[in-house]
């Protein structure tokens, strides 16, 4: 069984848990400013908020049409990145296998269970997580993890669901196509041109129609929609980093040259990570002097980025103190501690 749990309201209960007098209030988290607020956009609100209709991806502007008095908070994501990083600790330490798949989901593996052990299992970690961290989350358990998704996001806010094998057909019945993970606006329209809306018309669909459209992803809506989601968890990306290493022609002191060379490794790093849809929260470089002996250095940075600039500048920097007016043979870019990043809808 597949347990997945999605924090409510992320960034505005982190809030809530430095300011629990907030609580009660419509509160806003956005990209700007203070005092530049209508710059910017909503990341999100609570659910006090949600009633005036609030939503994510909104622009603060508009929010604050709908509700004048609503409380602004600029967004503070180092401290997010921190209350991530204990729900994770937290989600880990029961010694199931965890990926953690964006800053406030993850996908827990908890074997062979039934409807009763995985409910406990779920209302364990639920209540945990709330009594340690003061944060409220929404927990779905199924037979795959496209289904725990689904019963995770119609069970929120603060539930806990559960959808076993024989739960299944009935929980898929009525929903629609665009609620399966991977299903995007554009997937969805193609599948409404086919005349499939809901997914119990997916199920009856010709799986070769579906393959013609869709390739391999077209197959897996098939077996989805037809009670077989066997979705696991997938290997984590937290070990994971992305590096180039390149040799120079002859050995050089020359800056300028070593610059460049950077650059490039740093262009093909980003291109990588942006690519795969990774970001990084580590950068470092190492230098192999020509009398082959090798020395690196790495900077954490406070957020995580995608960011060609920042690697290319902290690559920059690291690189001079390397250097240091030796005669460099080799050097290596590498972007280290890279994630998943949540889908596209990440807005800062
Ligand atoms: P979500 O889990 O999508 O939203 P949420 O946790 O705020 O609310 P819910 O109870 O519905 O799960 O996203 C997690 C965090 O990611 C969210 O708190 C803020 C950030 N985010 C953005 O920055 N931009 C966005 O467009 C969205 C959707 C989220
Ligand atoms: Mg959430």
């Amino acid at each position: 069984m597949i347990l997945f749990i999605d924090m409510d309201h992320f960034f505005a209960a982190c809030e809530e848990t430095r300011h629990p007098e907030l609580k009660a209030k419509p509160l806003v988290i956005g990209t700007g400013t203070i005092a530049k607020k209508e710059k910017g956009v909503v990341q999100t609100c609570n659910y006090v908020a949600r009633k005036f209709g609030i939503r994510s991806g909104m622009p603060t502007v508009q929010a604050l049409k709908l509700n004048p008095k609503l409380v602004y908070l600029e967004s503070d994501e180092q401290f997010y990145t921190q209350m991530s990083e204990l729900v994770m600790k937290e989600v880990r330490s029961y010694g199931y296998r965890v990926e953690a798949i964006s800053i406030d989901e993850a996908a827990v593996d908890i074997g062979n269970k039934d409807r009763e052990e995985s409910l406990a299992a779920g209302k364990m970690m639920k209540e945990n997580i709330r009594k340690r961290l003061g944060l409220p989350c929404t927990i779905g358990i199924s037979t795959g993890r496209t289904y725990a998704k689904m019963v995770c996001d119609s069970s929120k806010p603060d539930g806990l669901g559960f959808a076993g094998r024989e739960d299944i057909s009935e929980f898929l019945k009525d929903k629609d196509v665009s609620k399966i993970l991977g299903v995007g606006a554009k997937t969805a329209e193609k599948l409404n041109g086919l005349g499939i809306c809901k997914i119990s018309d997916l199920a009856k669909a010709d799986p070769n129609v579906l393959a013609e459209n869709f390739g391999a992803f077209g197959r897996e809506l098939y077996l989805i929609a037809n009670g077989r989601d066997e979705g696991g968890i997938v290997e984590e990306y937290a070990v994971l980093s992305v590096g180039r290493e390149r040799t120079f022609d002859r050995d050089t002191k020359d800056q300028a040259k070593i610059d460049r060379m950077l650059a490039e490794l740093a262009k093909e790093v980003i291109d990588e990570i942006k690519g795969k849809n990774l970001w990084y929260k580590g950068i470092s470089v190492k230098a192999r002097y020509s009398d082959f002996t090798t020395r690196t250095k790495d900077r954490r940075l406070n957020n995580y980025s995608d960011s060609y600039d920042t690697i290319y500048s902290t690559a920059a920097k690291l690189m001079r103190e390397l250097a240091d007016g030796k005669s460099i043979r080799k050097i290596g870019v590498r972007a280290f501690d890279v994630s998943e990043k949540k889908g596209q809808r990440r807005i800062f």
